[in-house]
This record gives structure tokens, C-alpha cells and sequence, in this order.
């Protein structure tokens, strides 16, 4: 059996743990239970907590505006026994965000800056032996204009969120102190079909007053774990002096090569020990032969073949965690990316945990990995050095996973200058050139430190990148493009992409990110941009796919993104999340997830009916409902209720089919080969409302959408213009916050979790008719102020920035609100009564007699009206 790199490294700690009797070995221990935490700056009201660690898992998430950030303190006592005073000790913090301080018995120990990338600290001469020692780190999350990133669409959750380890380990070893790398890097200084070699670089320390002799041993093994080549060295390291060791070996002959489809993998065991044989130090990775280049005009190339990269983006938090996401969850995330079909992750837009990266090298996943400079430079030495030192741990400890073939290192980062009207011309123009100067040094640092990976950088849509020829320094070029969501439709992707690649042949170029908002519980039979429907959402990416795969000279592109993922300042239909996610934030699919799939994954067969059960349909004056299936096979058959309705073919993994759902319980099935899905859906269905079965009905006004509401088991329908025996309003236009945004207001909505029929609302409706039966009903009526206080809630809506900008901050809007005639509310002021973007609801309990119906009326004292819902619900 071949041996599971991290396997390897639970037996060691498991092996050296035990009492501790290895005394001269390498020893690693994870300290992530029972620290002390507090947020108190006196110290005080400590709690007991386990790393993976933040303080922002809630406060992110809630109706107060904002998170905390600021200072976090943390504190555990370690026992270190008397028996282990000849070693020497390091700690090892795998993230920690963002500027951490770490003390060990009230001793300083050192300072790290950035929250993405590990650091060690040798504590050896803090340390009291045969006795507890104190460990303090203060944790810092507050904005900081020398820390990349600066300004982000990602909430910077803040606190001790990777292990913690303790590493004890002889005076010779291989180095901890290289910017937290293995102390090895292995290079391949040639490989093809025929033959590949391998290069090993170590670095060892000596920390012992005499020099010292040891032997190095290294070898390679292929992954039935047989060793396949040895190299073996004696080295003399004089005393407290380092090492560095350069062990070439011998060709490898007709080389396993490793790709996506077939992800073969060596081993490379490193052993260090003394004149006796004894061991001191032990590492291994795997390592794997591919090449992969790109060309202008044929896209990437894979060990000699063209190979399109298909994929997406990863963000590491999750709902209920924050960033502080148990490993084994995390891991899940990358089986789903695998499971998707995708070939190609970006870890956007910082390094993720090194766990995933090994798991890319294990399952074939090739990976995009990049240091978080985003959206801005500040012009300072502290903000350069930081950056650079970033991107050196950032390359040195994720050099030797072969999955990693793309090293980045910035974003978008003239996204701020475009949309800043503050600075002067002069200020911008300044601000190009350090910002290009700072790129320029990142670029040629990376291309000298990883000589064998592609360079990349991520753009957005703005001529700036071009004019600057920022774009002409990396080797490919990542283009974030997002028509058909912030800006132009979705064909104008192709357009784009072809005038870029005549107008600069010489660039290589993908789609870094591109993907619109999708809600599951918003649906729409005429979705539009910007209307968060999961049909939108199917829309633009499988036209963005079918645009790529018509461009041989793109390389690929990545999805924006994986999951739904925190970004606190959001007001979406789920607010303070970025809503693109191919699944949720839970990591429960959306519909377009089983398309990729159905497109991708060639090897698992699959058959997806996109309907959600668990959503009451609304068919209103509607006879079929047309519903998408997913498919990698080619044909299937369709039952409704037992009876075969259609036959249909799929084409690109997609087929549609015209469902006449009756009204009830309906059971849709599909068949194909040995494969069936079947959903059960309770549907309402009704061409007149005046029946004896009508019992409750919710209304989305202002919206061609439909919204589930979790709260109440309700589907909300979309709105209408009013017709006898249905509803609608017979007056009033949606209101839009930007002229072609269907979302109504881009905000959290307090004191609900309704978004989904709050943001959308009807303006200037004086009359909304519900022709329902007589009978005693239960109404309840929805309304939020519009008026928008700040702009910076939506600084992301890039469309939106100027027309927003004309907008009145001071609109006020008072109306009186009857149903049939009497008066519920006559002042209804929401802009000076209750908090900015309250949802507030008015239930009243009504008797309709006289085949009347349900007359909602509106009367404006001061500005328009506005009117988000209603609810009808059936009393006797
Ligand atoms: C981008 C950014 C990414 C955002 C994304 C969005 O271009 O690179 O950080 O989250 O757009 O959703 O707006």
C-alpha cells in the first residue's frame, strides 16, 4: 500500500509522543485544546476555547453593521518536561490573522504580519524545563495599511484559525527558520515522456557548540512504496552554522506522469541522522512529474497535450465557522471540487491550508495559489516588505506540492483607483506607477524563487491593467469578468476576449473569475441579471462554458466561486454573503453544481432534476412549469404520477421538459439506464383563487420572482398586474436601486431574514387586489424605507457606483394603509420610526364578505408609497 503522506505525519507525532522516549528524534505535537481566550483588553473574563479558532463567527453576521476588529488575546500553559531540555523548540502557528505577537513566559518572541501564511518561532531560550510555560499571543485583525489585503469583498475573520504546533527537535535538523518552510524544496530539472529527474535542495541547522557529523538519506519510492532510488550523503556541519545541501538524483526512466485524469504520485523520504545511525529528523512529500506551459494562441498545455483548465475559485470559510473550518470539512470541499469534474483550483485570493494543497497533489486538481494583494497598494517601505515577505513564505512553504502550477500575487488591484473619486489626476497616476513597481518586483521575485511555475495575476474589466502593461509582466493573464452581472450581457464575454487577444497575441489568458449571485430559494420562469435565480445562475455559466470551449487560445477559467462565502458588508438575499458560490454556504449544492457536473465528470453517471421538493410550487394561470434536468447520459424518460409524459435529450447535460403538475402532491420521475431520480412536490395550482381549496398565498410584489420562505413554508409568487379571480397591482413600477438591477434595495434588511420579499417592492401602488373567497383571513403586509443612507454598502455593485451617487440620501415617503376600506395604519413614516432598513409588517386579521376579494390600498400623504408583500392566510 502506498503510504499516505499524512498518515506519515500523524504516526510520527503518535510515535515520538508516547512518553517521549525517541528523546533524540524530531517530535511534533498539535496544542490546539483548552487555550484561554478573551477579547477584554484588561485581560480579564477569559474562556476556554480550541483552535481552529475566530471571535467573528456571529458578529459577522448579524444586523449591526460591522465586525469586530481589533485585538483578541489567547493563552495556554505547556508542560515541557525536564527530559527534553537538550532539544530545540519551536512553535508553529499555521495561520493566524492577521498580526500576531507571541510571548512565551512574558518573554517577546516575535511579531508575524499576515494572515494567510505559517510562521515559526524557535522559543528554546524562553522555555523552563521540568515545568509549565506560559504561551500568550495577541492577535490582531484591525485594518492595517501595511498588511495586504486592505480592502476586500471577504470578511477578515480574525483570531487563531490553523493548528498550533509544538516542535521539538535535535540540535542538527533540517531548518525551521526559512520563512516556515520543510527546510527541503525539490525541483525537477527535467522532465519528459522519456525520462525525469529530480533535484533536492535541503537546508540544515546545526545549533550545537561542536560541529557535527550526520548523514543525509534520501529516497524516492513509487506509490506501491517501493524505493526506486537512494542518495545517500555525510555531511559535516560546523557548529551553530547552517547547511545547504543539493542532492541531484539519476534519471528516472519512462516516468509515471502525474495529471488530473491520473494522478500518480512518488514519495520523497529525507532522513538526517548522527555518526551512529541514530535518527534525528524526518521529512517526506510526494512529488510527481508534469510539465505544463502555455501558448498565446493554444491555451495550456498538460505534459505536451492541450488541456483546457476548468474550475473554480476557493474561499476557506464556512457557515457557522467563520474561517476557523475543521479540516476534515474542509477536505470535503475539495472531494466536491473533484466530484464536480473540475481540474483546476484557484485558491483565491490567499493561501489556504497546506492539507488542501496535498489533497490537489492526491485526488489531481491542478491549483492557482496567490497572496492576498487586493484591490490596492499602499505606498509605503513597511507595505512593500510585507508583501514581498508574504509572497516568500508563500512560495517557499507551498513549493513542493506538485499540484501547484500557477504562483499569483495580485488582484484587481486597480479596482479602487477606477472607482475612487477623491484623489487627484496626479495622486492616480502616482498610484499606477508604485503600484506597477511593486507588481514588477513580485513578478521577477517569484520568477527567480519558482523558476518551473507560471506567473499569474488577476484583472478586472477596465482598460487600466492594459494601459499601465501592468498585463504584459506575469506569463498568464487571469481576467475576472463579470458581464452579465455588473456590467454588459453575457455574449459580450466572447466579444471581450477576442478583441484582447488581437489587440495583445503575445498574452496568455483565462478567465479567472466570473459568476453571478444565486439564492436556491429565489426562482424565476423570465430570469434576468442580477435577480439572484438559480435559472440565471445555469444561464450565464453554461454560455460562459460554451464560449470558452470555442477559444482554443484561452486557457480556461474558474467559476467565482466554489461556495457562498462571508463578506460582511453584503446586503444580498442572504445578507454578509457573497451569494456566487456553486454551492451554499452549508456546501449544499445549488442546481448549476450538478450542471458542471453532469458536463464534467465523465466517470460517475448522474441525473439531476433541477426542482427543489422541499419548495410548495405555485402554478397561478400557469398549465406546465417547465423544469431543467442534468445529465451526462444521453436520453431519459420523464413520469408524472406514474405515467411517462416526454422523452428527452440532453445536450450539453441539459434537457427541459414542460411539466403539467396537477394540483396536489405530484410525484415527477426520470429515468436513464440503471439511473432514477425521483421529487415529490406539493403544488398549488389555480387559474381562479375564488375556490373552496384556497388556504394561504404569499406575494412577491414588485418582483418576477418567486421566494421561499424557510420561516413559514411559503413560496412567495412573483408579481402581476391585476386580472379578475387572481391578483396584482394596478398601479406602481418596481422599485431598482440601478436601472438594470432587479434586486430593489442591495441591503440587509434588519429584523428579518424575509430579503427575498423585502429588497423587491412596488413604488407608487395606490391598489393591490387579492381575489380570494369570502371568508376570515390573516394579512400580513410588508414594507421597508428604500432610502439609501450610505453608499458604501455596495461598493461592489461596480455598475452601480455612479448612479448611485445621484441618488437622494434625504427621500421620505408617508402613506396611509387600508385593507377594504379600513384603515390600518394611517402614517406609516418608516424612514423616522424605525432603524435603517427595518422590515416592518403589519398583521391584521380581516372578514371578507360580498365575493369582494382583498383590497390592499395605499394612500401617499408625503413621496411615493412602497409595498414588498403580503401574506393571505386562511382563517376558518
Ligand atoms: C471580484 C473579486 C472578488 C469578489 C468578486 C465579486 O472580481 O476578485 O474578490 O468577491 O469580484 O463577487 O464581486
Amino acid at each position: 500500500m502506498k503510504p499516505h503522506p499524512a498518515r506519515y505525519i500523524i504516526n510520527l507525532v503518535i510515535a515520538c509522543g508516547v512518553a517521549f522516549s525517541c528523546q533524540l528524534s524530531a517530535q511534533k505535537n498539535i496544542i490546539n485544546s483548552g487555550w484561554q481566550f478573551t477579547l477584554d483588553s484588561t485581560k480579564t473574563n477569559w474562556q476556554t476555547v480550541t483552535i481552529p479558532h475566530t471571535w467573528n463567527q456571529d458578529d459577522a453576521f448579524d444586523d449591526e453593521p460591522g465586525y469586530f476588529r481589533g485585538v483578541g488575546f489567547y493563552q495556554k500553559q505547556v508542560y515541557v518536561g525536564a527530559e527534553r531540555n537538550d532539544l530545540i523548540h519551536y512553535l508553529r502557528f499555521k495561520g493566524v490573522n492577521q498580526d500576531a505577537n507571541v510571548y512565551v513566559n512574558g518573554h517577546f518572541v516575535g511579531n508575524h504580519k499576515g494572515g494567510y501564511t505559517a510562521f515559526n518561532f524557535n522559543i528554546t531560550e524562553f522555555l523552563k524545563f521540568g515545568s509549565y510555560n506560559l504561551i500568550e499571543v495577541e492577535v490582531d485583525n484591525s485594518y492595517n495599511a501595511n498588511i495586504p489585503p486592505l480592502d476586500i469583498d471577504f470578511t477578515i475573520y480574525g483570531g487563531i484559525y490553523r493548528d498550533v504546533e509544538w516542535i521539538a527537535v535535535p540540535k542538527q535538523h533540517l531548518t525551521l527558520n526559512d520563512f516556515a518552510s520543510e527546510g527541503f524544496y525539490v525541483d525537477y530539472p527535467h522532465v519528459s515522456k522519456e525520462k525525469a529527474s529530480v533535484e533536492v535542495s535541503v537546508l540544515l541547522d546545526n545549533f550545537d557548540v561542536t560541529s557535527a557529523s550526520n548523514q543525509l538519506e534520501i529516497s524516492i519510492s513509487d506509490d506501491d512504496g517501493k524505493i526506486i532510488q537512494t542518495e545517500t550523503e555525510n555531511i559535516k556541519i560546523n557548529a551553530k552554522t547552517s547547511e545547504k545541501l543539493k542532492i541531484q538524483f539519476p534519471d528516472i526512466h519512462n516516468p509515471n506522469l502525474w495529471s488530473p485524469e491520473h494522478p500518480y504520485l512518488y514519495q520523497l523520504q529525507i532522513v538526517l541522522k548522527d555518526k551512529n545511525g541514530t535518527i534525528l529528523d524526518e521529512k517526506s512529500s510526494p512529488i510527481a512529474f508534469r510539465w505544463v506551459t502555455v501558448d498565446p494562441n493554444d491555451g495550456l498545455f498538460l505534459n505536451g497535450e492541450p488541456y483546457k483548465i476548468i474550475g473554480v475559485n476557493r474561499h476557506q470559510d464556512y457557515e457557522g465557522y467563520g474561517s476557523a473550518v475543521p479540516l476534515q470539512l474542509q477536505e470535503k470541499d475539495i472531494h466536491l471540487i473533484k466530484n464536480m469534474g473540475a481540474n483546476v483550483i484557484r485558491f483565491a485570493h490567499y493561501p489556504q491550508a497546506q492539507e488542501l494543497y496535498r489533497l490537489c497533489d492526491e485526488l489531481g486538481l491542478l491549483v492557482w495559489s496567490e497572496i492576498p494583494i487586493v484591490n490596492k497598494v499602499t505606498n509605503t517601505r513597511e507595505f512593500f516588505e510585507t508583501s514581498l515577505n508574504m509572497q516568500e513564505e508563500h512560495l517557499k512553504q507551498y513549493y513542493n506540492f506538485p499540484s501547484v502550477v500557477m504562483f499569483g500575487y495580485m488582484n484587481e488591484i486597480f479596482l479602487r483607483l477606477v472607482f475612487d473619486n477623491t484623489s487627484t489626476h496626479q495622486e492616480k497616476e502616482d498610484a499606477k506607477i508604485y503600484t506597477y513597481e511593486l507588481a514588477k518586483q513580485l513578478e521577477e521575485f517569484t520568477r527567480k524563487m519558482a523558476p518551473n511555475r507560471l506567473t499569474v495575476m488577476a484583472l478586472h474589466f477596465n482598460e487600466v491593467y492594459n494601459d499601465t502593461k501592468i498585463a504584459d509582466l506575469s506569463m498568464l493573464i487571469g481576467w475576472n469578468l463579470y458581464f452579465g452581472w455588473y456590467n454588459g450581457t453575457i455574449p459580450d464575454l466572447g466579444l471581450f476576449l477576442d478583441d484582447q487577444h488581437q489587440r495583445f497575441p503575445n498574452r496568455s489568458i483565462m478567465i479567472s473569475e466570473y459568476g453571478p449571485g444565486a439564492d436556491v430559494n429565489i426562482s424565476s420562469t423570465t430570469p434576468k441579471k442580477y435577480d439572484y435565480t438559480q435559472e440565471y445562475q445555469l444561464i450565464l455559466h453554461k454560455s460562459y462554458y460554451e464560449q470558452v470551449m470555442a477559444r482554443d487560445f484561452v486557457v480556461g477559467m474558474t467559476a467565482w466561486n466554489f461556495a457562498d462565502f462571508g463578506s460582511e458588508f453584503r446586503g444580498e438575499t442572504i445578507p454578509h454573503v457573497n451569494q456566487k458560490g456553486l454551492v451554499q454556504y452549508n456546501r449544499e449544492p445549488k442546481d448549476v453544481y450538478y450542471w458542471y457536473k453532469a458536463v464534467l465528470n465523465t466517470k460517475e453517471p448522474l441525473l439531476h432534476i433541477a426542482l427543489n421538493a422541499e419548495h410548495p410550487l405555485n402554478l397561478i394561470n400557469e398549465d406546465k412549469r417547465t423544469v431543467s434536468i442534468f445529465s451526462n447520459e444521453t436520453k431519459a424518460e420523464v413520469f408524472l404520477n406514474g405515467e411517462l409524459i416526454d422523452t428527452v435529450t440532453f445536450s450539453d447535460g441539459l434537457a427541459t421538459v414542460d411539466i403539467p403538475f396537477i394540483n396536489d402532491e405530484n410525484e415527477l420521475t426520470v429515468t436513464s439506464g440503471s439511473q432514477e431520480e425521483t421529487k415529490t412536490v406539493q403544488v398549488f395550482k389555480s387559474d381562479n383563487l375564488k375556490t373552496a381549496h384556497f388556504k394561504r398565498l404569499g406575494i412577491n410584489i414588485g418582483s418576477h420572482f418567486s421566494f421561499y420562505d424557510k420561516e413559514n413554508n411559503v413560496t412567495f409568487v412573483s408579481d402581476r398586474t391585476y386580472s379578475e379571480n387572481l391578483y396584482g397591482h394596478s398601479d406602481g413600477t418596481p422599485y431598482n436601486i440601478t436601472k438594470d438591477k432587479n434586486q430593489g434595495i442591495p441591503n440587509n434588511i434588519k429584523n428579518t431574514e424575509k430579503e427575498g420579499v423585502f429588497q423587491t417592492m412596488l413604488e407608487g401602488c395606490t391598489t393591490y387586489k387579492v381575489d380570494v373567497p369570502n371568508g376570515q383571513y390573516q394579512i400580513t403586509l410588508y414594507f421597508v424605507e428604500p432610502q439609501i443612507k450610505s453608499n458604501i454598502e455596495i461598493v461592489f455593485n461596480l455598475a452601480a457606483e455612479n448612479e448611485l451617487s445621484h441618488h437622494n440620501p434625504k427621500k421620505q415617503r408617508v402613506f396611509e394603509v387600508s385593507l377594504n376600506g379600513i384603515v390600518i395604519e394611517n402614517h406609516l413614516d418608516m424612514a423616522n420610526t424605525v432603524p435603517d432598513k427595518y422590515g416592518v409588517t403589519l398583521i391584521s386579521v380581516v372578514n371578507l364578505r360580498n365575493d369582494e376579494g382583498l383590497s390592499v390600498n395605499l394612500k401617499p400623504i408625503e413621496g411615493k408609497t412602497v409595498f414588498s408583500g403580503v401574506l393571505i392566510e386562511k382563517k376558518d
